[in-house]
């Protein structure tokens, strides 16, 4: 299906295009729509009309009804979706198969079941009862990136449908193929026209500004870089539009010596290469305990040696950032253990946007190699002596998403985790999600909490209802 938006219950390439391109041979693969000023205004009207219809007037239980009906459309299609995601993005079919499409799917029951079993606290005093009911906010703006791109948008689509709301997305200008074929999901499972629009577009000085800048969107849910989520912010405080940020990490792993090393090199191997560190969780900053170092830093850099079947940067211009990381880190005064290029595979992927899984140690903690988000399949290796010393490197960062802790000891699991200034702590695991809890970032790394009851609480407000008695 080819990229288009989805506006008011019908689909049109309105806009001048720009070219899709692949990651893994650098080919053009088609266009994608842009869309002007107008369609983004058609789009939040029809959102607005919308609220007034029969969506506004659904209950919980026939929004969960719907909720399902799209989950049961992604599963029918899953093969299609898979493909989809695989072309945009590059990444391993056995990645997209096993965790986007399978979570986007979660994603939609997730807060079908979520739906039912939220109750509001009542108070009956002498005089009065109080009560309060949630509203939807009414038309919510969903920006999403590239790196998980159905995973992402419908983390946030779900939610904001459950509570009442209509949605305009806006999906990552290089990867807009399954949000298009959510449109098309949407659309058979007879959501009313308007409820879900979805346009195509750049982001600053197009389509994902002035949404974010729109006088009609209620509500921003935005996941990507820390820099834009400032944009938003500032165009966001002209209408003063609530916010909801997922942005950027410089993950740390603690490594304690008495953990078992051989999950903590497997686990660590992970977090950091898994979709060639393009994940917003993925380990750039590995602390180690100075007994385990050098084992641990050699089966590390072996394990990144080893790796085969690994995908490309999304772009020309990111593969070109990574690189100038890779260069910066090395005249910084690094080592490097592993990778630090691009890798030669003799076929069409030399034309695409690789890079080599890469180890690097000896940096000092000022280093900008250290301290600035490189979103790449990249780690610095680092030792370090005592559990305060440990604590204290993984919070030295203006970041603050996830964190994971290497250990046997379960009381200083107990004692390190709550100290790790994260959103998120994985204790001898990494990215093991249960959607019902709180998702989200301290620091540069978001504003709010996604997951659950979080996601609904931010996609509706209470409003109290007080009855003379
Ligand atoms: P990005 O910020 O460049 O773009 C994200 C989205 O915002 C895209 O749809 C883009 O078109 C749009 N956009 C860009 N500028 C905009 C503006 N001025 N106004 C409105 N919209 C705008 O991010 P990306 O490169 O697509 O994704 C990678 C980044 O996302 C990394 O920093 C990564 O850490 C972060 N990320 C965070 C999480 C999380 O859950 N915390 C998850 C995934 C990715
Ligand atoms: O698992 C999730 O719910 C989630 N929001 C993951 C984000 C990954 C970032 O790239």
């Amino acid at each position: 299906m080819h990229p288009a938006h989805y506006i008011d219950g019908g689909f049109t390439a309105a806009g001048d295009g720009f070219p899709l391109i692949d990651p893994v041979d650098g080919s053009v693969r088609g266009q994608v729509p842009e869309a002007s000023a107008e369609t983004v205004d058609a789009a939040v009207s029809a959102a607005a009309r919308a609220r007034q219809g029969a969506w506004g007037r659904a209950s919980a239980a026939d929004r969960a009804v719907a909720l399902r009906r799209i989950a049961d459309g992604i599963e029918a299609r899953f093969e299609e979706f898979v493909a989809a995601e695989v072309r945009d993005t590059g990444k391993p079919r056995a990645l997209a198969a096993a965790m986007d499409i399978p979570r986007a799917i979660a994603n939609f029951r997730a807060y079908a079941d979520l739906l039912y079993g939220r109750a509001e606290q009542a108070y009956l005093s002498a005089d009065a009862l109080n009560y309060t009911v949630r509203r939807p906010l009414g038309v919510v703006a969903v920006i999403s990136p590239w790196n998980l791109p159905l995973l992402l948008l419908t983390w946030k689509v779900a939610p904001a449908l459950a509570a009442g709301n209509t949605v305009v997305a806006k999906p990552s200008e290089v990867t807009p193929s399954t949000a298009t074929l959510l449109a098309a999901v949407m659309h058979d499972a007879e959501l009313p026209d308007g409820v879900f629009n979805l346009v195509h577009g750049h982001g600053a000085g197009a389509a994902g500004e002035w949404l974010t800048r729109h006088p009609g969107v209620d509500a921003i849910a935005f996941t990507g870089e820390s820099a834009t989520g400032s944009a938003i912010m500032r165009n966001a405080a002209e209408h003063v539009t609530p916010v909801s940020f997922e942005l950027g990490g410089k993950n740390p792993a603690l490594v304690f010596a008495d953990a078992d090393l051989d999950q903590a090199v497997a686990g660590t191997l992970r977090s950091a290469f898994t979709h060639s560190g393009q994940i917003c969780l993925c380990t750039e900053r590995v602390y180690v305990q100075q007994p385990v170092f050098d084992a641990f830093l050699g089966a590390l850099a072996a394990g990144a040696r080893a790796l085969k079947d690994y995908g490309p940067m999304i772009s020309a211009a990111h593969r070109d950032k990574v690189l100038s990381y890779y260069r910066l880190a090395v005249r910084e005064g690094a080592q490097t253990r592993a990778g630090g290029g691009v890798p030669a595979f003799g076929d069409q992927r030399d034309g695409g946007f690789y890079v080599e899984p890469t180890v690097l140690t000896g940096l000092p903690q000022d280093a900008r190699t250290i301290r600035e988000e490189i979103f790449g399949p990249v780690c610095h290796v680092a030792p370090f002596d005592t559990e305060d010393e440990a604590i204290a490197l993984a919070n030295d960062s203006r970041y603050g998403l996830a964190a994971t802790v290497w250990t046997r000891d379960v009381s200083r699991a107990h004692r390190v985790a709550p100290r790790i200034e994260a959103g998120i702590v994985w204790v001898n695991c990494w990215n093991l999600r249960d959607l019902r809890t709180p998702f989200g970032g301290v620091k540069a790394s978001g504003i709010g909490r996604e997951g659950g009851g979080h996601s609904l609480d931010f996609f509706s407000e209470p409003v109290n209802i007080c009855i003379q008695i």
